[in-house]
């Protein structure tokens, strides 16, 4: 069962120019291949399908642990794209004028035609999310090996859209999901160590390119966020810390579980599309 908390990760600041198109790319973060959702929806069936789990309970806690903060990261880009597409169009209760003429100019038209200006989950090109980004494999050493390719990929995309984005509002929630992408990353990692004796931490950072590089991140990293795993449960997955310890393999300090899940930040109430 989930515990469900009506709160955001991160605040995020509201667009001071709106941009649809700025939207449009950051669905890929949402919906696309290497997004929040693929990452949520394969720890979610991972988890549920784990079998074998008392034997190999820390690990089986790493993966319910991450798939419960993958909701929380769905949250936060839903939210950043709502903002995002929120004034791009001129609110009018008259059809006649057409107040949303100027949708038929953004890359994504869905928003506008079937939804309330607001994230859906599909990709940078309109592409619905599909469940074929699901592994599963039924084999811990593989899935980890994805999961491990997974978040480094959703690490170049994440880059590659704050390239492409330069709303501070895309940019925080961006910076936010490097430090702790970079959390799960690292935790896979581990996780193959302990399973298999290969030092799959040197290979970090993938791409080669510390989080320090986005001044978004500092502020997150200075608080220890780089560096913690929180279970998302009030009392379950607690094992996570026989297999999330050890130095983080960029500053050497301690990897840390806590217990529960952050405090978060009640989430922007935005006026609605007429
Ligand atoms: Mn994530």
């Amino acid at each position: 069962m989930i515990l469900k908390m009506d709160r955001l990760p991160i605040e995020l600041p509201t667009p001071k120019n709106p941009s649809a198109n700025d939207a449009a790319a950051v669905q890929e973060l949402l919906g696309g291949k290497f997004g929040e959702m693929s990452t949520l929806m394969n720890y979610t069936f991972q988890s549920f399908n784990f079998r074998g789990r008392n034997r190999l309970r820390p690990f089986y806690d790493v993966i319910g642990s991450i798939a419960g903060e993958e909701y929380g990261h769905i949250e936060a880009v839903s939210y950043a794209i709502n903002l995002l597409l929120t004034g791009t169009t001129k609110r009018g209760f008259d059809p006649e004028p057409g107040p949303l003429k100027n949708a038929t100019d953004f890359r994504h038209s869905r928003p506008f035609v079937a939804s309330g200006q607001s994230a859906l989950p599909m990709d940078s090109m309109g592409d619905w999310w599909t469940g074929q980004n699901v592994f599963s494999s039924g084999n811990l050493r593989l899935d980890l090996l994805h999961n491990f390719f997974l978040e480094c990929g959703a690490r170049a995309n994440k880059m590659r859209v704050y390239e492409m984005v330069t709303e501070p509002t895309a940019r925080e929630m961006v910076g936010y999901l490097l430090v702790r992408g970079g959390v799960h990353v690292v935790a896979y990692a581990r996780a193959l160590e302990h399973l298999t004796g290969v030092e799959v931490t040197k290979l970090v950072p993938v791409p080669d390119l510390s989080n320090k590089a986005f001044p978004e991140t500092r502020k997150y990293e200075a608080v220890g966020l780089h560096r913690t795993l929180y279970t998302f449960s009030p009392q379950d997955y607690q094992k996570a810390g026989l297999v999330f310890n050890g130095p983080h393999p960029e500053d050497g300090q301690p990897l840390e579980v806590i217990f529960g899940a952050p405090e978060g930040v009640p989430a922007p109430d935005l006026e609605e599309e007429p």
